[in-house]
């Protein structure tokens, strides 16, 4: 059977912390889901199509790897997708904290495995909120996001 896993996220926007966690995961595995969660209770900066588009147009080089998005239970989303394994990164110890406590919940629900992936250390410092609040600040944000992202960033910051 294939090997499949799932990097579950709200990628508000997708960075390159997300982008090198999705790439090592399409190494180890057969399928790839990288799966946006839909979070009735928070808007966020962008639409989940404008997630789930950019995360598309930055992981086209992984034949592997593919885009959706779920409502509701990382393990439910397992279950409909014969999925054994959630892939994390992890940034640092602060991480790691609330990640064991998802990890050992997922797996007391359903069985379902976690594997913590160490964050390459250049991007520890990485998220998807202080993207935006560099961004919004007029920060030099090269290097943290994929350059589409970065376009899109800053033509959104400039509507608000
Ligand atoms: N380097 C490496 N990895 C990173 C970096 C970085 N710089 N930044 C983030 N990551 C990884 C982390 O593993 C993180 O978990 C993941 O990418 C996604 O990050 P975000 O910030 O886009 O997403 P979160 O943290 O808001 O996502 C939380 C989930 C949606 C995964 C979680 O809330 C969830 O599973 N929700 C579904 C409901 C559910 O099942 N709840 C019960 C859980 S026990």
């Amino acid at each position: 059977a294939a090997r499949r896993a799932v990097c579950p996220g709200s990628f508000d926007p997708v960075t390159n912390g997300h982008v090198d966690i999705i790439a090592r995961a399409a190494r180890i595995y057969d399928e790839v889901f990288v799966a946006v969660f839909v979070n009735p209770s928070k808007a966020g900066l962008f639409s989940l199509d404008e997630r789930m588009e950019m995360l598309a147009e930055v992981t086209p080089q992984w034949p592997n790897v593919s885009v959706t998005s779920f409502q509701g239970l990382v393990v439910d989303f397992c279950k409909s997708n014969n999925v054994g394994v959630i892939v994390k990164g992890v940034r640092a110890v602060s991480d790691f904290d609330y990640e064991l406590q998802m990890a050992q919940m997922n797996y007391g629900l359903a069985g379902v495995e976690t594997l913590f992936m160490p964050t390459n250390p250049v991007h520890s410092f990485l998220s998807s909120s202080l993207v935006k609040d560099v961004a919004k600040w007029g920060g030099d944000i090269t290097g943290h996001v994929p350059e589409p992202v970065a376009e899109r960033l800053v033509a959104r910051l400039r509507e608000s």
